[in-house]
């Protein structure tokens, strides 16, 4: 029999994802927070491979990564949330110019999203009366795929993206962590079947078995994590990217539903997408400012841009 306990995390669980949906999120789901049992051989394993490669962040605060109650104390719940960034694909790059990845072409979506999450967490605060939580969005030791797929939002795709059977994986994805008891949603069903269109297509092999990424050999982490040269043997499998890479989503069948985001501040910038490669291997500080401002490629600093441009133009990558 439902307790009292039971109808209002039952009857909260109902108003948190109502508000979600008007908040501009697109799919909001629930679980406990507990520990990441499935989660921790796999990371373990990922870290000893040196998957990481130079990203030293991964490797710190493992067992808060995969324990919301370390991070939060007193946590009850994790609400995991997607915000839809796949734009209206007119914009798409001039044929032959170097390659942004779709998630920045407009403004950043840590400050975009967490603006979205604070006042989330006010309302909830509003309507429900004391909560204590905090907000995350790709900003802490958190596994974020690894809960939107507890709470039913998605299955982890042989491409290691979360990707949701409606409106695929072009989701950024974010958390409340909160003391308040939710009633919890479960996890759906793996969708890859037979399919290997993301194994196949990944230009540098980084897909190093289905469900691996080897980050180190991802086309996102040379163009925007390394903070050192891209390695001259891998300039040539760059593929023209300059900044990250979308080509396991692009091939991934159900990012055929994708519908595109609503977000005015996610709106493309024409002057970022019109750039030719002689323009990118040229840029000035000047013209970073302009395009930068306020948007992912700061993560890669002026100077860094400029060096990936110049490697690639030479390689022969884009044409313009
Ligand atoms: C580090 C990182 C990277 C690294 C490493 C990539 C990686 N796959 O981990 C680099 C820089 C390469 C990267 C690239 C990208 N990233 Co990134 N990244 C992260 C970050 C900060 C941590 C991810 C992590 O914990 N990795 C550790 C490893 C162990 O996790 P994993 O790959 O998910 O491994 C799991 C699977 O391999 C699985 N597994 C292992 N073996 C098996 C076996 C079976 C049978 C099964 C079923 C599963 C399974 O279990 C593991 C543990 O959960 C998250 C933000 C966050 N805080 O979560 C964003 C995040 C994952 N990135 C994101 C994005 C958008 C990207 C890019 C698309 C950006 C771009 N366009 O360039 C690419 C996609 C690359 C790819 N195909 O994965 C989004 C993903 C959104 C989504 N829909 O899934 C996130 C969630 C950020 C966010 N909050 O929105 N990223
Ligand atoms: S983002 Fe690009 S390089 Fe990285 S795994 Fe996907 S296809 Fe490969
Ligand atoms: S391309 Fe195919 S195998 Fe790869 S994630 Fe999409 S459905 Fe799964």
């Amino acid at each position: 029999m439902a307790t009292s306990t039971d109808l209002k995390a039952a009857e909260h669980a109902r108003w948190i994802k109502n508000k979600a949906l008007e908040l501009g999120f697109s799919f909001c789901g629930i679980s406990r927070a507990d520990f990441l049992e499935d989660e921790a051989p796999r990371l373990e394993a990922w870290l000893k491979n040196g998957m990481h490669g130079e990203m030293a962040y991964m490797a710190n605060h493992f067992d808060m990564r995969l324990d919301p109650r370390l991070l939060v104390p007193g946590a009850k719940s994790v609400i995991s949330l997607l915000f839809n960034y796949y734009p209206d694909t007119a914009y798409a790059l001039a044929n032959g110019a170097l390659k942004v990845s779709k998630y920045a072409w407009g403004e950043d979506y840590h400050d975009v999203v967490k603006d979205r999450l604070k006042q989330f967490l006010h309302e909830i605060q509003a309507n429900v009366g004391e909560v204590d939580g905090r907000a995350f969005v790709d900003s802490a030791p958190v596994l974020d795929k690894a809960w939107a797929k507890r709470s039913g939002l998605g299955w982890v795709g042989k491409n290691a993206n979360l990707i949701n059977k409606k409106q695929g994986s072009f989701f950024f994805i974010a958390e409340l962590i909160i003391d308040l008891e939710l009633e919890p949603d479960g996890p759906v069903t793996d969708h890859c079947g037979t399919c290997r269109a993301c194994i196949d297509a990944c230009p540098t092999e980084a897909i190093v078995e289905p469900y691996v990424v080897d980050g180190s050999k991802c086309i996102s982490y040379f163009t925007i994590e390394l903070k050192k040269e891209l390695p001259a043997e891998w300039v040539s499998k760059m593929d023209g990217w300059l900044f990250g890479c979308d080509v396991c989503q692009d091939v991934c069948p159900w990012n055929r539903f994708s519908v595109v985001n609503s977000e005015p501040r996610f709106t493309p910038r024409e002057q970022l997408l019109n750039m030719s490669t002689g323009e990118w291997r040229d840029l000035t500080e000047d013209v970073f400012q302009q395009v930068a401002k306020r948007s992912p490629l700061k993560r890669k600093g002026f100077e860094g841009l400029r060096r990936n441009a110049a490697l690639l133009s030479m390689d022969g990558n884009g044409g313009k």
